[in-house]
């Protein structure tokens, strides 16, 4: 019987499932390779950690991994039922609390190592976490597509640790209740960009969709739905989302360097976001480096059991 010791948390109501003591063995390169290496020679694990009949197509899992840069607190590997993250903003924020949780860190300010780069998070004794995202740009603006039964769609392409389609024009009210159907029509957009040859520019697939709305509350600026890349919406404003979105209004000058963006999922959770201007990487693109706060709270202690006469042990594929 194989055992795998996991921490869980939520941050703003999406999930963040951290593997703390017997996931794979990945060696000790640079994460990236690790990541490959994860997905090449151990992706049962994922799906057994993350996916039915333990997990849900919500959770986010992390593969807490020794950094190779001293200087870091911690090296991540994030994954989800359908495949594996660059970066993940709620799962930093999760892991930021969980190894506080387990007394490895304090509050003050530290360095992950993730497969796409590094990132800051500041920790708060409140539980509060700022992350400094990877430096994240709009790659496309408004693309206009026709989605099949649905209609025109304008939205911008943009980069915040993961690929996202942020439509521009969308009327759908963001309601909770309304989840599968918000559901139903942003895998219609995402089938239709990747009909259409709308990728990244290596030719990554546009995975991650978001819907804005006016915020409910009025001091916040902005609603969102995102669909995650399994079929999932995120609970959280997605941090993610939200360093593309950051991108997007920077490039619009509709938001200023520093200027506080108040964005509230379609739970009602709040990141609170800025941005920064990135160093110049010589790709002539302007990128902005996105921070994001939130607060996550520990929702479990948990010893995974893979028992091999379970036919379900290494997960239901999804
Ligand atoms: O917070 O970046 C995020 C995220 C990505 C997918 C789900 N959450």
């Amino acid at each position: 019987m194989k055992r795998i010791q996991v921490i869980d948390s939520h941050t703003g109501g999406e999930p963040t499932r951290i593997v703390i003591e017997g996931g794979p063995n990945l060696g000790s390169g640079p994460l990236d390779q690790r990541l490959a290496r994860f997905r090449d020679d151990f992706d049962d694990l994922r799906r057994a950690v993350v996916n039915e009949p333990r997990g849900s197509d919500v959770l986010v899992g992390g593969l807490l991994c020794e950094p190779t840069d001293p200087n870091c607190t911690a090296g991540i590997i994030f994954f989800n039922n359908a495949s594996y993250l660059g970066m993940c903003g709620h799962g930093t924020i999760g892991l930021m609390v969980t190894l506080k949780h387990l007394g490895k860190i304090e509050a003050g300010h530290h360095k992950i190592e993730t497969p796409i780069g590094l990132v800051g998070a500041d920790l708060d004794d409140s539980g509060y976490v700022s992350v400094q995202n990877v430096p994240s740009y709009r790659l496309l603006a408004d693309v206009k597509i026709e989605v099949p039964n649905y209609g025109s769609v304008i939205g911008d392409v943009a980069w915040g640790g993961n690929w996202f389609f942020l439509v521009k024009n969308s009327q759908e009210k963001l309601q909770v209740k309304r989840a599968s159907e918000l559901t139903r029509i942003t895998i219609a957009i995402r089938d239709t960009l990747a009909d259409q040859g709308i990728t990244g520019p290596n030719g990554e697939l546009v995975d991650h969709i978001e819907l804005f709305g006016p915020a409910d509350q009025p001091e916040n600026d902005s609603r969102n739905f995102v669909l995650c890349p399994g079929g999932a919406y995120d609970r959280s404003p997605c941090g993610t989302g939200t360093s593309a979105k950051l991108a997007c209004l920077a490039a619009d000058n509709k938001l200023n360097l520093g200027e506080l963006w108040k964005q509230e999922s379609i739970v009602g959770s709040v990141f609170a976001c800025s941005y920064e201007l990135a160093e110049s990487d010589n790709t002539g693109v302007e990128k902005i480096v996105p921070t994001i706060r939130g607060q996550a709270h520990v929702s479990g202690e948990t010893t995974l059991l893979l028992d091999p006469n379970d036919p379900f042990c290494m997960g239901i594929p999804s």
